[in-house]
């Protein structure tokens, strides 16, 4: 009897579906919007949010595969068909990517380089010494998957103070641990540039909030790269007008495209990136998703499954 291939659900952006056919091997691709299938064939489905409901509607689907490093795009569909295993995209670019995103946007703070920016505009040759010495600038993580972990060994080379805030204390070199509720509010009374990678879950939506913010020290730096979940605009706004934050960089929005009106857009002390700290390439994507398929085929489960009930 000739062997069946298993069938892939695409839900994705059209540039994607064209990929498919030459990185997916062995796999049968139909693409959501575009083929007709029959719900019972499909075994496997590849998104970053998928209509809530949909997956519900394959009875017979044997994984889900996230785009990116987020997996809140299925897990806030209350009909996900526990307990299919969810698989998320972890990458050596996409940490890398992330790295880079990360260690500019603090630099430019630290370097005060919009002050040289704003010098030479004006053709003023104006030195100046940084307002804090980078081993006094201490760079806190909300979250340390596999990105932080490797963003945060750079800022340890680079000479910074580098701690971490998780649900779990995490030995990782050169980084201070801090963990649990308890452990919030000490880890954030140091953290002189905060940046947020946690996963969006019911306990880490709205982190970013005014008591967060009020545990920062006095001039701190906020980027998120996680999700617009966890930030409370009007909250944040409040603290950089006060004077309390220094600065925030954003690359993520609740509502995305971020609304033509929002204030954020032309905060002064706001940075806006349209979610491109570190963008999933498709080619990558396929051959991961090709070799996770080809592990649950042989009855395996690839190492980034996560847990559905906590999303990480
Ligand atoms: C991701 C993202 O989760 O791009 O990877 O936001």
């Amino acid at each position: 009897m000739p062997q069946t291939k298993p069938k892939l659900l695409m839900i994705v952006p059209v540039k994607w579906a064209g990929l498919a056919g030459s990185a997916l091997g062995s796999v049968e691709v139909v693409v959501e919007g575009k083929d007709a299938y029959d719900p019972a064939e499909i075994d496997y489905v590849l998104s970053f949010r998928p209509p809530p409901g949909l997956l519900a509607r394959l009875p017979n689907l044997k994984a889900a595969f996230s785009l990116g490093a987020g997996v809140d795009g299925f897990l806030c569909d209350p009909t996900y068909p526990m307990p299919v295993p969810l698989v998320r995209f972890v990458d050596r670019t996409l940490s890398a990517e992330m790295a880079q995103y990360l260690l500019l946007q603090a630099l430019i703070h630290h370097r005060m380089q919009r002050f040289f920016d704003q010098c030479q505009a004006e053709g003023q040759w104006r030195q100046r010494v940084l307002e804090r010495r980078t081993e006094e600038t201490h760079v806190g993580f909300l979250g340390l998957g596999e990105i932080g972990s490797f963003t945060a060994g750079h800022f340890v080379e680079l000479g910074f103070p580098v701690r971490s805030w998780t649900r779990q204390r995490k030995a990782v070199p050169g980084v201070t641990s801090f963990a649990g509720a308890e452990e919030l509010t000490p880890f954030l009374s140091r953290c002189d540039i905060l940046i947020c990678l946690l996963s969006l879950t019911r306990q880490t939506t709205g982190i970013l909030n005014a008591k967060t913010f009020a545990a920062l020290p006095q001039g701190a730096l906020v980027i998120n790269v996680a999700r617009g979940g966890h930030l409370i605009e009007t909250d944040l706004i409040a603290a950089l007008d006060s004077g309390h934050l220094a600065g925030a960089v954003l690359d993520v929005f609740e509502h995305e495209p971020l609304a033509q009106d929002n204030p954020l857009w032309r905060h002064a002390k706001v940075t806006v990136t349209p979610h491109v700290a570190a963008i999933s390439q498709p080619a990558v994507v396929l051959a991961y998703v090709r070799d996770g398929i080809a592990a649950f085929e042989r009855g395996e489960q690839p190492a980034t499954v996560v847990d559905v009930n906590t999303a990480y």
